[in-house]
């Protein structure tokens, strides 16, 4: 069975952590994660805190095991989000999009055990200093934000930066890409794209078909001239986003052009106007299936793969 430190850590049965997926990840998907060995995590996006707080009793009604909150940095609501995880007793937070220092004292305070995302070795370095239980280095293949840096590049880099345990994401959904983060040093992973077809996933039916029909090419990063590069599907919304990104078209309009496409395409399934965040991985996420197997597979996949790498070893 693989297990590793970060198994004991967070009090979980395979080192398994489900994305923060904002507008996606809510109580009963991460209840359903939890429930079958991994941290099913609740994403807090843009939302303010009396949703966060209502999706963790959701999903304390659901399960008894430990579940993770994600904290968005850029959101507008981030440190009433960050107050209402100390308040619930949350056991473990997971930051994006951000430097979450000025929240780090105050959550260790209450025993919470905080993973930021990194996308470089200094934000490593420098969450480690302050006191973080463990670092989830996440590549560019990844949905959603991203940084500069690919999985392969990153996870080895950021474990010689740090003695934490890190886990590694972006481009990993099924067991060969957790076999491979384990080679590079890594002792957990974190998986988003794959649990957007979990049977408990809520995200609209029209995201899942397209991830389940998604290829190789069809994710594309865009937002690099507002400095928040996002990889989505590409879909209209992306590619019109793309083609007034490279226009004149002024700043703030083109901000307003993707407020709210989020919710579009993970609550409302606009085809059109919503902007469908998945990572490169989406073409390699094969069925519909339940959040349990997915947690199973992952972990289970990888065992062979880690036995037979000494065999190239003569
Ligand atoms: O956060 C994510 N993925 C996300 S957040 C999100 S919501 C959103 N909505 C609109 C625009 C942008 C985002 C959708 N997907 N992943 C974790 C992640 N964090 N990836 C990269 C980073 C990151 C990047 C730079 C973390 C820290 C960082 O350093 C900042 C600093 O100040 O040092």
């Amino acid at each position: 069975m693989l297990k590793s430190a970060v198994c004991e850590l967070l009090g979980i049965e395979y080192p398994v952590l489900q994305g923060g997926m904002a507008w996606i990840s809510d109580g009963r998907l991460a209840a359903a994660v939890s429930n079958g060995g991994g941290l099913g995590i609740i994403a807090s996006g843009n939302a303010p805190g009396s949703y966060v707080r209502e999706q963790i009793r959701i999903a304390r009604s659901l399960t008894d095991r430990p579940i993770g909150v994600n904290i968005m940095l850029m959101s507008p609501h981030a440190d009433e989000v960050a107050a209402v995880v100390v308040e619930e007793k949350v056991p473990a937070v997971t930051t994006g999009a951000g430097n979450p220092s000025k929240y780090m004292e105050a959550w260790k305070a209450a025993g919470i055990r905080v993973i930021p995302v990194v996308a470089s070795v200094a934000l490593a370095k420098l969450m480690t200093r302050l006191g973080a239980s463990a670092l989830i280095a996440e590549g560019g293949e990844s949905g959603g934000h991203v940084g500069e840096l690919t999985t392969m590049v990153l996870v080895p880099q950021v474990c010689d930066a740090t003695d934490l345990p890190v886990i590694a994401a972006g481009g990993i959904a099924d067991g060969r890409g957790v076999a491979a983060a384990f080679m590079l040093g890594a002792c957990g992973v974190q998986v988003g794209t794959r649990f957007l077809c979990a049977e408990e996933c809520s995200v609209h039916e029209n995201y899942k078909e397209k991830i389940l029909k998604a290829t190789d090419l069809c994710t594309m990063v865009t937002g690099k001239r507002l400095g928040h590069p996002v990889r989505s599907l590409r879909t209209p919304f992306a590619r019109n986003y793309a083609k007034a990104e490279y226009s004149s078209m002024p700043d703030d309009e083109l901000e307003a052009l993707g407020a709210g496409a989020l919710r579009l395409a993970a609550v409302e399934g606009d085809n059109e106007k919503g902007c469908f965040l998945a990572g490169q991985a989406a073409a390699m996420v094969k069925r519909i299936q339940p959040a349990a197997e997915i947690v199973r597979e992952l972990a289970e996949g990888a065992e062979p793969i880690l036995k037979r790498a000494a065999e190239w070893v003569k």
